[in-house]
């Protein structure tokens, strides 16, 4: 496929960004340049805020129902162009067709969803002690919302900010990854080409100075980020700084247990899927694995067979189940995370050497560490690949207390056919999102998305939830004048 020249799109034009060079790279084949550009500056990110301002209020000002047509609109849009953007996704981001095809539908069902957001409660209403006078709470737009994304979703997580951002009556200036600047430029053009007006979003790319300057910038009112813990906790501070909400989705530890009780084909299947498919890039993916001792040699044995049959390699392959990382760079963090767990103690379980080399890509083959032994640092941190840390706990009491010993608290899974260990799981695990019986990772647009501890800072994202964040609430005393 023949490379695209990405622009960023600011005060309704695609124009070059006014910083040095954008170039992605597919990470499955390094010498194919997928897309070039050029990054976006301070000055790029002034503009596109004035521009957003100056949009704002006459987008307020339509229908909530006028906004979510335009929604719709790029939802059915989205959905007939997913098998070409899932494509380009594929390409550009490394994981496979079949994923990257089920993002860009996932993005439309999203934009769907939010769409439809009009035709929901929309605020509450009180009674009021004196007579003649109803209290209304009602939610107003924050005004123009920083947006900044990663790369391991490039468009089902901007959709799920962006929709509801632009629903609620809000302008969007939004900085994309510098890794996945073709996926964000696909997004934009289906908004405008739903019909939204011009001014309402704006595009910036790459990963210099346009993010720090974005949530610096006096005309940006409320940023939501999604990210690494680190980064998000320094744009949480210069959102503190300025006295502006920031919603951080960060990183996670999650674990996986299972329990002696368990359906083990189900679980060798699920905790599979949860730690390696997007080859372990997703801040949800299973890290932990904590397993009940009685069945720890059968249940790694079988794990083990599995993960050795996954096939890796080019993510547009349709035998292929692992794809590559995202660039070098993680690809060397990955594998040097891997050697220090060895160093420290911690042995491999899966047969394959964990460097891969094929076609120069950037392929790490799924890992399975047993850390019984050694290698807390694998244990306690996020690699983001496709590694999974193993321990043992004696009892369901004690592994519920290893998944809460984590500085992180997104998401965790258990593996259990006992309803009440399942409750009690419930009851326990310090977590945004359990999954009883499935993997760690998913999130259906109807239902709040966030975690706890390290992992979030602010309200959740999704479903009715992201009225919290893209809004503010106005209290209305109403009477009549009589
Ligand atoms: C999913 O589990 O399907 O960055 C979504 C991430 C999360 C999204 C996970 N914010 O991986």
């Amino acid at each position: 496929m023949p490379e695209v020249n990405v622009r960023q799109y600011v005060a309704g034009e695609w124009v070059a960004g006014d910083g040095g060079p954008l170039e992605r790279r597919n990470p499955a084949a390094p010498a194919e340049v997928v897309a070039r550009g050029t990054v976006g500056t301070a000055d790029d990110v002034d503009r596109a805020v004035a521009s957003a301002r100056a949009g704002q209020s006459e987008w307020a000002a339509r229908t909530s129902h006028a906004r979510g047509a335009v929604l719709q609109a790029a939802a059915v849009l989205l959905a007939g162009r997913a098998d070409e953007y899932g494509s380009e996704l594929a390409r550009e981001e490394g994981k496979t067709l079949r994923e990257g095809i089920g993002e860009v539908r996932r993005a439309a069902q999203i934009l769907d969803y939010v769409g439809h957001e009009p035709d929901r409660a929309a605020g509450e209403v009180f009674h009021s002690p004196r007579a003649g006078e109803r209290i209304l709470v009602v939610r107003r737009p924050v005004g123009t919302i920083g947006v900044i994304t990663p790369f391991n979703f490039p468009i089902a997580i901007p959709a799920w900010k962006i929709a509801p951002a632009l629903l609620h009556g809000n302008a969007v200036v939004w900085k994309a990854s510098g890794a996945v600047p073709l996926l964000a430029v696909r997004l934009v053009e289906t908004l405008l080409a739903a019909g939204l007006p011009a001014d309402v979003i704006q595009l910036l790319h790459g990963d210099g100075a346009a993010g720090p300057a974005l949530v610096a910038h006096p005309g940006i009112d409320a940023v939501t980020f999604t990210g690494s813990t680190g980064v998000g906790r320094a744009v949480a501070s210069a959102g503190a700084a300025r006295g502006i909400p920031v919603q951080a989705e960060m990183g996670g530890k999650n674990a996986a247990v299972v329990l002696a009780d368990a359906d083990l084909d189900l679980a060798v299947a699920q905790v599979i899927a949860g730690a390696f498919v997007s080859t372990g890039q997703k801040c949800t993916a299973t890290s932990r694995l904590i397993v009940e001792s009685a069945i720890v040699d059968e249940f790694l044995a079988r794990l083990r067979t599995a993960t050795d049959a996954l096939t890796v390699g080019n993510p547009l392959d349709p035998e292929v189940a692992i794809g590559p990382l995202v660039s070098a760079a993680s690809r060397d963090a990955v594998l040097a995370g891997i050697d220090t767990a060895l160093q420290d103690g911690a042995t491999r379980v899966t047969s394959r050497a964990p460097r891969l080399d094929l076609d120069g890509g950037h392929f790490v083959a799924p890992t399975v560490l047993d850390c019984r032994a050694g290698g807390s640092e694998v244990w306690e941190n996020e690699l983001f690949g496709p590694v999974l840390a193993v321990r043992t706990a004696q009892d369901a009491a004690s592994a519920f207390a290893m998944v809460n010993q984590s500085e992180f608290g997104l998401s965790a899974a258990v593996f259990t056919r006992d309803i009440a260990t399942a409750l009690t799981a419930v009851d326990l695990l310090d977590v945004g999102m359990l999954h009883i019986n499935s993997e760690t990772a998913g999130a259906d647009p109807h239902v709040p998305f966030g975690g706890v501890k390290g992992s979030a800072l602010g309200p959740a994202e999704q479903g009715t939830a992201a009225r919290e964040f893209y809004t503010r609430p106005s209290t209305v005393y109403l009477r009549g004048a009589a």
